[in-house]
């Protein structure tokens, strides 16, 4: 039986009110001002979904374990040949680095980097608990120089967020390919999306070969294995639960409340990636159980709002236990109103979390909902 427990870092959202440094002047009989400091304490909080595998328990969904390959060009930025032109077709087209690795000699196979050039591609899903990352090279014949090249994975694409997994090369032909692969235990990343591999060959060792194909590191494939978070069958009337988790990590004592939106979206054939449409996120609800007894919702902002205070970092026996709240929704697709205009189409819910300090009527005065 499977009972694994894994908590990813969704969202992270911060403050609202919290008091910097203020400065402080006072005159002196030759006018000159003095600085005092102050420092105050932080208000910050750390949100994340809570995945459950087991059917039935609070959190758990559908997951689908799996190979999975990126399929759309967020990015290709190559580098020159050896004799400072550009790559030449074929092999300048990112999108020939999509999709599962082929075997042979085609140009039509591989995309190749140039010296220093980058590609960045995206995953349909974000691949949780990932477990091996394979990226597959294209030399075809032995006694060919070293190519190599880094590798990167994300979670956002984001340009400071990338996290090292290591070099891929042309050292394991077999055939016409090298499989490199990497595992995770140093990475500690929420899920990927995102993969950035970029080339690190020494131009110096291409001396004497023929520069049309000298262009670096020779992108066949790449691929994941891990596991996706998704409803697979989810129908008209189901109710699912999901179960994010929210950490205070400031220093202070906060009050919480939570958003929950979501939007619909359908797959394009053309660009081969998952598209927002119009279809009405009415027909979803997101709603308590019926038992809570510490979140309320409050029917004015749709925000769910957490009624205690949550003890911060600051005092002597506060455990991250004491300072952790979990909220349970039930994500409900109404019955009568979801149509055949629905199917195959991807619901996707994004949630966010804010938290106020707990003292001096910050609450009342920036509009929260009072019990
Ligand atoms: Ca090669
Ligand atoms: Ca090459
Ligand atoms: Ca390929």
């Amino acid at each position: 039986m499977r009972n694994k427990i894994i908590m990813n870092v969704l969202v992270l959202i911060l403050s609202v009110a919290m008091i910097a440094a203020a400065t402080m002047a006072w005159f002196t009989h030759n006018d000159e001002a003095g600085n005092a400091i102050f420092t105050a304490g932080t208000v910050s909080i750390k949100a994340g979904r809570k995945v459950v595998a087991d059917e039935g328990e609070p959190g758990s969904s559908d997951t689908v374990d799996g190979t999975f390959y990126p399929v759309r060009v967020v990015e290709y930025s190559p580098g020159p040949r050896i004799d400072g032109k550009p790559v030449k077709e074929p092999r300048n087209n990112p999108e020939n680095a999509l999709g599962a690795p082929e075997s042979g000699q085609d140009e039509n196979n591989f995309c190749s980097l140039g010296f220093g050039g980058t590609i960045i591609l995206e995953f349909d899903h974000g691949l949780y608990a990932p477990t091996l990352a394979v990226v597959v090279e294209d030399t075809w014949g032995g006694k060919y120089p070293l190519e190599e090249a880094h590798v990167w994975v994300s979670d956002t694409g984001l340009d400071d967020d990338w996290d090292y997994v290591g070099k891929a090369d042309n050292k394991n032909l077999v055939q016409n390919q090298t499989y490199s692969g990497f595992t995770f235990e140093f990475v500690d990343i929420r899920y990927i999306k995102y993969v950035k591999i970029t080339d690190c060959s020494n131009k110096d060792d291409f001396v004497g070969y023929d520069p049309k194909t000298v262009d670096g590191f020779d992108l066949n494939a790449v691929y994941i294995n891990g596991h996706t978070q998704e409803e697979d069958n989810w129908n008209p009337g189901d109710e699912n639960e999901r179960v994010y988790t929210i950490t205070n990590t400031g220093t202070k004592a906060i009050r919480l409340r939570g958003k929950l939106t979501g939007k619909w979206y359908e797959y394009d054939e053309e660009t081969k990636s998952w598209k927002m449409c119009y279809l009405s996120p009415d027909v979803v609800s997101f709603k308590l159980r019926d038992d809570e007894t510490e979140w309320v919702k409050s029917g004015d902002d749709d925000c769910f709002y957490y009624i205690p205070s949550i003890p911060g970092t600051y005092g002597d026996d506060v455990t991250e236990e004491d300072r952790t709240v979990e909220l349970i929704i039930k994500v409900c697709l109404d019955g009568p109103d979801t149509g055949n205009e629905y199917q195959g189409k991807r619901f996707i819910v994004a949630a966010t979390f804010a938290a106020i300090q707990a003292s001096n009527g910050a609450q009342e005065e920036s509009g929260w909902y009072v019990t």
